[in-house]
């Protein structure tokens, strides 16, 4: 059943915030292993703005969600990593099932909405909750008029033979912004039918590409028609000009729960909990606002970006993020997929 919880929680959520500038400059030493799921320009930038605050030295490296999991797991005898920041919740709640998180209760927690309070608690405190994103389709409006193919309203209109060749998607294994979709789609139609839809729309899909913004990159350089991602990162591309237009599927969409978690084992325990509560103040998500990123932040004070998608206008379902984010369900899920969907050929 179709539910509409979101947008309620989120109801005359709009809340006006300074653009703060980083805290003033502090001696504290040494360094911190962040592994990055965020883009690139907001990982380079939030680095540069704690090692400045905090005086800590930050090694960043920039990988997928899922990519991020699979090193946090292959790591877990000798953890190299100290915090992972950002990407959809379900990979995060799958490492801290699996007792690769450590538990954190950072004091910014009283600062956040409910709904990032209550990721928090689910998980045990082993991931916080740092923003929202809502999944969508977005097409680039002038590959489409040249090919002369409708612009899509609905999930089930990628399925048409016109859109052969013309969509992209990432993949599921190593993109958390994949595996949102393919747990929206099951979550939506049940698996059998789920699978069914994954296996059409297969057909039409041209490239399952590693990283989930690289669909939206593609699509706002018409080399793809269509991509499947995140609408606010799509609506990123339109602010800067590119004609490409989001859809919020008529039938309802899942959404990503942004997550930031501290690795267990690693080697800079303490550096890795001020970052995680940098990352849920105001400073580290007003990074959004600067770079036009607009996701929804969990912090009550953080600037939420007029251009943001308005949930209570989308329609969404009610997208069950721990039961994705379950080892066995996740696992199975991505499983089934490169063996019955990947696989096929098309
Ligand atoms: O903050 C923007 C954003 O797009 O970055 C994350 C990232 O794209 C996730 O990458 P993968 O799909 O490759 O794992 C998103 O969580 C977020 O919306």
């Amino acid at each position: 059943m179709i539910r509409h919880r979101l947008p309620r929680l989120l109801a005359g959520a709009a809340f006006a915030a300074t653009l703060a500038g980083a805290s003033a400059p502090a001696f504290a030493q040494g360094q911190v292993t962040v592994y990055c799921s965020i883009l690139e320009e907001q990982c380079r930038e939030g680095a540069a703005m704690f090692e400045k605050a905090t005086g800590i030295k930050v090694a960043m490296v920039r990988k997928s969600t899922g990519e991020v999991y699979a090193q946090v797991k292959a790591e877990a005898n000798n953890p190299r990593g100290d915090v992972w920041w950002g990407g959809p919740g379900e990979p995060h709640l799958q490492a801290a099932a699996e007792g690769l998180l450590d538990a954190y209760k950072s004091p910014k927690l009283p600062e956040l909405h409910g709904w990032a309070q209550r990721h928090a608690e689910q998980a045990k405190f082993r991931t916080n909750a740092i923003y929202l994103g809502a999944l969508g389709i977005g097409y680039n409006s002038e590959v489409l008029k040249k090919r002369g193919i409708a612009a899509p309203k609905c999930w089930a209109d990628l399925l048409d033979a016109k859109f052969r060749d013309e969509v992209q998607i990432a993949d599921p294994g190593s993109s958390g912004t994949a595996y949102v979709f393919l747990a929206t789609t099951v979550q939506r139609l049940g698996e059998d039918k789920g699978f069914d839809f994954l296996k059409s729309l297969h057909r039409n899909i041209s490239q399952y590409t590693k990283s989930g913004i690289a669909p939206v990159k593609a699509t706002a350089l018409g080399e793809t028609a269509v991509g499947i991602a995140f609408i606010h990162d799509m609506l990123t591309q339109k602010l800067q000009g590119a004609p490409i237009e989001t859809v919020a599927p008529c039938e309802g969409t899942g959404y990503e729960t942004g997550s930031v978690s501290v690795i267990k084992g690693g080697k800079n325990p303490e550096a890795a909990r001020k970052f995680v509560d940098f990352t849920l103040s105001p400073d580290a998500q007003n990074i959004n606002a600067k770079l036009k990123i607009n996701s929804i932040p969990s912090n009550r004070n953080s600037l939420l970006s007029p251009d943001a998608p308005k949930f209570s206008e989308i329609k969404l379902i009610d997208y069950d993020t721990p039961r994705w984010g379950a080892p066995e369900e996740r696992s199975r899920l991505l499983k089934k997929f490169d063996a019955e969907v990947k696989a096929l050929p098309r």
